[in-house]
């Protein structure tokens, strides 16, 4: 599981961060956990809630790619 999730924002596993991922992240923005909908992996931060600060790490790392 965190060999999955080893790059924050990748929310699909495929090792980069890209509009899909894009997708997902907004749908979970300014939830917290307990919401319907709420992604633990796209807490950056590990505050319990998807927010500012969180949209600031995932912006920093759309367009890149883990290389194997
Ligand atoms: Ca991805
Ligand atoms: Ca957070």
């Amino acid at each position: 599981m965190d060999a999955f999730f080893r790059l924050y924002g990748d929310s699909d596993g495929d090792r980069d961060v890209d509009l899909h991922d894009l997708f997902s992240f907004l749908s979970t923005l300014g939830r917290r956990r307990g919401d319907p909908g709420f992604l633990w992996y796209m807490d950056y931060n590990g505050d319990d809630r998807v927010g500012v600060t969180d949209l600031l790490a995932f912006v920093h790392r759309i367009g890149t790619h883990l290389d194997p």
